[in-house]
């Protein structure tokens, strides 16, 4: 079970304000949930994006019996919990990007619904907590406002009605705690059945190289690999854009 939780109409980001609370000692399995972010925090330093009450805006505070090097695992439970539970809710079944996006492929172009940001405590080299937040697009203004025009979609955008967010919560944070509760290595067989990513040419923005070629598995710590000109190469953070086929 994840929970208790607590529903707030502005915070500046549900993941600074629950790592803070992780520092302070606050217990496994609290909640936080906003209806309006003024800082919300993507990957690499940059911003989520989503005008009030229109996206799911969640963190949970975890403090998992893991080494340090295996908190993906965690993450990867969270993303495939959010497929589940779009799907179970909405009917719209997103793969996994890596790492941590959801999407829904079009013919012109990947277009992002979700995605997850992971970020740890690390105490004395422990893994003394987690926090797991998902921003997920539910019922978004036609048209998507510009600077996410042709990037980003929502389940409203996918089905042609609202859904209801405190469902599709309810559903993440069950499918969630039940994978958590299981949590072994076969998360990396169930994400790499749910991700896009493999199989797939691609380009991988790293800090300071770039690599284009075939994403063939993600190895047992979540790592992409990418092999180019004949060579494995292991990415462990990286921005990765889904290219056609040759
Ligand atoms: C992520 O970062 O995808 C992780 C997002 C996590 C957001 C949640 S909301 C609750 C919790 N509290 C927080 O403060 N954060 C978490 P990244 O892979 O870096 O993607 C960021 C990029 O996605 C931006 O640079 C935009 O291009 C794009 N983007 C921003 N807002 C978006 C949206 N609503 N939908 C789709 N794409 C978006």
């Amino acid at each position: 079970m994840l929970g208790p939780v607590e529903t707030v109409d502005e915070i500046d980001s549900t993941n600074r304000v629950l790592l803070e609370r992780a520092r302070a000692g606050e217990p496994h399995g609290r909640v936080l949930v906003a209806d309006h972010q003024t800082a919300g925090r993507g990957r690499l330093g940059r911003a989520w994006e989503a005008p009030p009450g229109a996206s799911l805006l969640a963190s949970v505070l975890l403090r998992p019996d893991l080494e340090v090097a295996d908190a993906s695992l965690v993450t990867m439970a969270a993303g495939l919990a959010a497929v589940d539970a779009c799907s179970g809710v909405a009917g719209v079944r997103p793969t996994l990007k890596w790492p941590n996006d959801l999407v829904i492929d079009r013919p012109d172009g990947t277009r992002k619904l979700a995605g997850l940001l992971a970020e740890s405590l690390v105490e004395g080299g422990r893994l003394a907590a987690l926090v797991v937040g998902i921003g997920l697009n539910v019922n978004w203004p036609h048209p998507l406002p510009a600077a996410l025009d042709g990037i980003a979609t929502a389940l409203n955008h996918e089905t042609g009605h609202d859904i209801d967010r405190r469902t599709v919560l309810e559903a993440w944070l069950g499918a969630f705690a039940h994978r958590y509760d299981r949590l072994d290595r076969g998360v990396i067989d169930d994400y790499r059945s749910a991700c896009s990513t493999l199989g797939r040419r691609v380009r991988v923005e790293r800090h300071d190289d770039v690599l284009e070629g075939m994403a063939t598995d993600i190895d047992e710590a979540g790592r992409l690999l990418v092999e180019m000109a004949g060579t494995v190469h292991t990415v462990t953070i990286g921005d990765v854009v889904h290219l056609r086929p040759i």
